[in-house]
């Protein structure tokens, strides 16, 4: 869990951000999607995965990502279109707080896997032994 500040290569044009996979973030993208047009004070994620790690950047507007190990919660802000959050695997995450024009771009090292989730809680604290 991690939080990567990315250059700004701006010039006069305006501002580019690029993200290169097992670089600027530590595994090979194998998929991106994003969220956007989310309802006041509805959470989005819950979950934690086996394997896929994700990395997650709030591209317009914010929000607040909360990832859970089992044994300690951290909140961040995302805020910023430069600066994202590796969410690693067996890590539950919680996205909240979003600002009506935020989309949150989500980066992630598998190939979508209904298998790979785990969306139960208590299962979850299970795998990691908590
Ligand atoms: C996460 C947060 C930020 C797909 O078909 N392919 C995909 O790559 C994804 C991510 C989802 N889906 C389908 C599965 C569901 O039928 O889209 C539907 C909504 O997915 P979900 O309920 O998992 O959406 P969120 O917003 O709760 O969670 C998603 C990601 O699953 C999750 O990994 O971190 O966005």
């Amino acid at each position: 869990m991690s939080i990567i500040k990315h250059r700004i290569l701006g010039d006069h044009r305006g501002q580019l951000v690029a993200i290169e996979g097992q670089k600027d973030v530590p595994f090979e993208v194998k998929r991106v999607f994003y969220i956007y047009g989310t309802q006041l004070g509805v959470p989005r994620g819950q979950h934690s995965h086996h394997k896929t790690q994700q990395y997650l950047i709030a591209l317009n507007g914010s929000c607040k990502v909360t990832l859970d190990d089992g044994k300690k919660k951290i909140t961040y802000d995302l805020n910023q279109p430069n600066i994202g959050l590796l969410q690693d695997a067996l890590v539950w995450g919680t996205m909240h707080d979003f600002t009506p024009d935020c989309v949150l771009l989500v980066l992630a090292s598998e190939h979508y896997d209904e298998a790979d989730y785990i969306r139960n809680y208590d299962d979850f604290l299970k795998v990691v032994g908590a």
